[in-house]
């Protein structure tokens, strides 16, 4: 992922790659987070490679390629098709859990769940299956959550809560973060960091909570409130929002974000996801450590990797410096693609 990607568009495996993105994104649906990561792994080693791979041989040699894979390649290459693909898409459970699971908030457990209950549509898990407040707000919603929203109206979002945020206290930032920033047409949320100079998180929680969450709620900008989390690494506030006159309801995550991390968090509200665990991943060959609060040196690792100390924050302020000391030539969010 660190590497250019050079001849993307007329690579001679792009044939085989649109096969394996399907691949790719089924296993994504199904919510197996491993089988997708290796798909997208050789679906980069695949485009960056010269020539056409055609057989397992050859796509063994290649790096980030296993075994099965291997096969599946030459299968594709061969035939133009994967026998495997096309049996997930006959399976008619799994199209009824993909679609569960496609509900916001239901993982891959409860869509289970309601497959081995003997639901098939969602109106008979809205009818039959005992629900929580957010599972029925994510089932009623199910085509507007699972829409993409456009740029445009990303950015309207955004807009709205800074204007509100900023008579509230003209000294608060909104960036809108996510797939918006790094140039997307369209995104599946709006993620909005919220930041304020010389300011940290007890502040940013009082007067977000407190007073603009209440305030968006009122004029009938924020529809939903769907979860929110104070943790360690970051408060959010998850929910959904709807701009006057629009019927469509978006998914909307308000990120508060003290001063001092505002570096770090840029990178890790950008993404996407998968060179964020790039980064990360060259960060702790380096001794170093690298997540939403900033980047740390010294880091003492046992044999698993495992963190033995947490080390020593080297920067959290800056993006641009965060890349520096990682050695990472300045990567635009536009490129931040993996
Ligand atoms: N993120 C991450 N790892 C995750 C989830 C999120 O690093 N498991 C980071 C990278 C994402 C950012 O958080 O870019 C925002 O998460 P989203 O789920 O909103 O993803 P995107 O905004 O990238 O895409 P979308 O358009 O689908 O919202
Ligand atoms: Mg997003
Ligand atoms: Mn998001």
């Amino acid at each position: 992922c660190m590497q250019k990607h050079t001849g993307e568009r007329n690579s001679p495996n792009e044939a085989t790659v649109a096969i394996l993105q399907q691949m790719a994104d089924y296993y994504n649906q199904l919510g197996d987070e491993w089988r997708t990561r290796a798909y997208r792994k050789a679906m980069s080693t695949l485009r960056n490679h010269p020539t056409k791979v055609w057989t397992k041989a050859e796509a063994l040699a290649l790096p980030q390629i296993g075994e099965r894979l291997a096969t599946k390649i030459e299968e594709i290459a061969f035939t133009n098709r994967l026998r495997r693909l096309d049996n997930a898409r006959a399976e008619p459970t799994d199209l009824v859990l993909q679609t569960f699971m496609q509900v916001y908030g239901a993982g891959f457990t409860k869509a289970s769940e309601w497959v081995s209950q003997g639901f098939t549509t969602l109106d008979e898990v809205l009818e039959k299956a005992d629900l929580t407040d957010n599972q029925r707000i994510g089932i009623e919603h199910y085509v507007d959550f699972n829409s993409r929203i456009p740029r445009a109206e990303v950015e309207q979002h955004g807009s709205v809560v800074r204007k509100t945020l900023q008579k509230i206290d003209p000294a608060f930032e909104v960036i809108v973060g996510g797939s918006y920033r790094r140039g997307a047409q369209d995104s599946g949320d709006i993620d909005c960091m919220i930041t304020r100079p010389d300011t940290g998180s007890a502040h940013l929680h009082a007067v977000i909570l407190e007073q603009l969450v209440p305030k968006l709620a009122k004029s009938g900008f924020l529809v939903a409130s769907l979860a929110t989390t104070n943790k360690d690494d970051g408060s959010k506030w998850h929910g959904a929002s709807r701009l006057p006159g629009s019927e469509t309801w978006r998914r909307i995550d308000l990120l508060l974000v003290p001063s001092d991390e505002i570096g770090a968090a840029l990178i890790y509200f950008t993404g996407n996801d998968i060179f964020n665990r790039s980064l990360r991943l060259l960060a702790s060959t380096k001794g170093m450590r690298l997540n939403q609060r900033g980047l740390y040196k010294d880091v003492i690792r046992g044999k698993g990797r495992e963190k033995l100390s947490e080390g020593t924050l080297v920067e959290g302020k800056s993006e641009k410096r965060i890349f520096e000391v990682l050695g990472v030539p300045w990567r635009p969010p536009e490129h931040r693609i993996c």
